[in-house]
């Protein structure tokens, strides 16, 4: 249903909200090789759970929860279920069930009938489901949830069946296949005529800034509308009655701005919409917040409002310890509370899109955003992996268009961009993104060499990971800056474009101290990053290098393997976002570089 809007459900005067968080009945299903069996068969094959208590909390992955490894490996469906009432007063009223996001994949069933289905983690679905409800009666929810990885899926896995028959999923990323439902669940109301979809885009002239929108309705197209735009003081700066297409202007505006680029940085409006019927009642009503900015790009600058950005920030995950990638709201904060102290004004959303409530932080506190979708080391190109990607696009831009931090769109990380195959592949998938949204930027994180990769030329800005003296040469920090620079120019060289460092980094036990500096060391991480941070002094004066993103924001779980001792300890925090001594010390080149720039 790409077709459709993604709009995140709010309370309004037309509009109610019920969460359907809590604990749901949980139960595992018995590896089966055909994904999806039917209903009766599926609930037939439950297996017991062993000494777990058979109840999962919604939102958190489920991986993480249970002292039974069976739990934290199953491969294949498990079931989650409840109960709910719904109250009789929305008899009438159209109601929607909306899930912030299933990893991998999901079937829904109310009252015993497929309601609603969606494949690919990460990503809100939705849909209506009035007629299956009983008003002011119980109803059940059954959710089959999935986690499956193949050659077509985003991203990309492998089932493997070991000598013992077991058969277990292997993936080529390194971070945990976390599975469940690890986002907010909501049944909302909309009025029969509503507000489907809204989108806007914003340009600047001057003082005023210019509001280009779009509202799509469904239901009864007779309706007038109204929109209003209202500032944070509560005052209503503009309006238009007549249509649902079209242009604002807003005088003396308010511009968004990244964190310690401006003293108010993250200012956003209110787009307000109302559907009025012939006697000006109010049909529907929804709130959309927006801030006012412009990008512009072009071979050397990546600019806002006109400003030149670099960028400090960092790659990170949705990580935590039990409840995986799970929505935790104390861990949202906390993480938003670091980043500000370490002086950073941007991440990556590696290796997939992250949760709604955590980018609407990105939008009000004026984090910029490179906005990934959950293509990570993509080996095999096939038709039927370019559909699932292009999906994964076409949701990821639904869903944040609005969003004022969203400054890049990154359609993949660390592909085998080598292959000439990439080149057809990359050439669609990026076409597809432009087709999108023509505002934003497109990259394609990179860890090949510049000389032997099929992607650059469809790009706008070139992003590279590099572990020189992590993966090879480790101590040697001498090579770091002529390696580098090497190759952040062949980069810049080949496709005359701008470049950004998106990943390096070092694996740190914290509290583990070696003096001369040893791998592992908290010392190392310290010297591996000074190293960098000479080659990034070195290349800003170049002109066309936009910044430094270092792996990771915090430390996180992976699968098991020799590599990784408790999990990637690329962190500068832990992974309880307690400081490593590289912490301080990126937070001084973070706040330095923020008053030089
Ligand atoms: C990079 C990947 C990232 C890994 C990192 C590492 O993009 O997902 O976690 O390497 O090995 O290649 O630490």
């Amino acid at each position: 249903q790409t077709n459709s809007g993604i709009l995140y459900p709010k309370v309004s005067s037309t509009r109610e909200l019920l969460s359907l968080d809590g604990l749901w009945r949980f139960s595992l299903v018995q590896y089966n090789d055909s994904n999806w069996t039917a209903y009766s068969l599926i609930k037939a094959s439950k297996t017991d759970n062993d000494v777990d208590v058979e109840l999962m909390p919604v939102p958190a992955s489920y991986n993480d929860i249970s002292t039974n490894p069976k739990v934290r490996d199953h491969v294949g469906n498990v079931t989650y279920e409840r109960n709910f009432i719904v109250p009789g007063t929305w008899e009438g009223k159209r109601v929607w069930l909306r899930f912030g996001s299933v990893c991998y994949s999901a079937v829904v069933y109310v009252n015993g009938e497929p309601v609603l289905s969606h494949e690919i983690g990460h990503l809100p679905f939705g849909g209506e489901i009035s007629s299956f409800l009983n008003f002011d009666e119980e109803n059940n929810i059954t959710v089959f949830v999935n986690n499956i990885l193949t050659n077509t899926t985003v991203p990309q896995g492998d089932l493997a069946e070991l000598v013992s028959g077991r058969v277990k999923q292997e993936y080529p990323f390194d971070f945990f296949n976390y599975a469940g439902i690890d986002r907010p669940v909501f049944l909302y109301t909309t009025p029969s005529t509503y507000i489907d979809d809204i989108t806007l885009n914003t340009t600047i002239d001057g003082t005023t800034g210019i509001v280009n929108f779009q509202v799509a309705v469904e239901g009864n197209s007779s309706y007038t509308s109204r929109i209003t735009i209202i500032d944070q003081e509560g005052r209503g700066v503009a309006t238009n009655e007549k249509t649902l297409n079209g242009k604002i202007a807003i005088p003396d505006v308010n511009l968004w701005w990244p964190y310690l680029m401006h003293d108010n940085p993250g200012y956003q409006y209110k787009f307000r919409v109302e559907l009025l019927d012939d006697s000006s009642k109010v049909i529907d009503k929804y709130d959309q917040l927006f801030g006012v900015r412009e990008l512009s790009w072009d071979n050397t600058t990546f600019k806002i409002n006109g400003k030149n950005i670099y960028i400090r920030g960092f790659g990170r995950h949705e990580d935590s310890d039990i409840r995986g990638k799970g929505l935790d709201l104390p861990l949202v904060i906390r993480d938003y509370n670091l980043i500000k102290w370490i002086g950073a004004n941007c991440y990556r959303t590696s290796h997939y899109p992250y949760a709604e409530e955590i980018m609407d932080l990105a939008d009000s506190e004026g984090i910029m955003i490179i906005d990934e979708v959950p293509a990570v080391d993509t080996n095999y190109f096939s038709d039927g992996l370019l559909e699932n990607h292009k999906t994964s696009l076409t949701e990821l831009v639904r869903r944040d268009k609005n969003r004022p931090s969203v400054i890049m769109w990154s359609a993949a990380n660390e592909p085998s961009t080598a292959q000439p195959s990439a080149s057809d592949y990359y050439k669609d998938v990026i076409t597809h993104a432009k087709s999108l949204d023509q505002t934003r930027p497109v990259t394609v994180v990179n860890n090949v060499e510049a000389e032997d990769d099929y992607s650059g030329e469809f790009l706008d800005i070139l992003s590279m990971n590099r572990y020189d003296a992590w993966y090879d040469h480790g101590g040697d920090f001498d090579i770091v800056l002529p390696k580098i620079v090497a190759g952040a120019q062949a980069w810049h060289e080949r496709h005359n474009k701008p470049v950004l460092v998106t990943e390096y980094g070092a694996d740190t036990l914290e509290g583990y101290h070696s003096l001369p500096a040893f791998i592992w060391s908290e010392e190392y991480q310290n010297e591996y990053m000074s190293a960098y941070f000479q080659a990034f002094d070195k290349l800003r004066k170049e002109g066309w290098f936009i910044g430094e993103m270092i792996w990771n924001f915090a430390d996180f779980k992976t699968s098991q393997t020799y590599m990784r001792v408790g999990g990637n300890k690329k962190g500068l925090f832990t992974r309880q976002r307690q400081p490593k001594a590289s912490a301080h010390f990126m937070r001084k080149r973070y706040w330095t570089l923020a008053n030089l720039l």
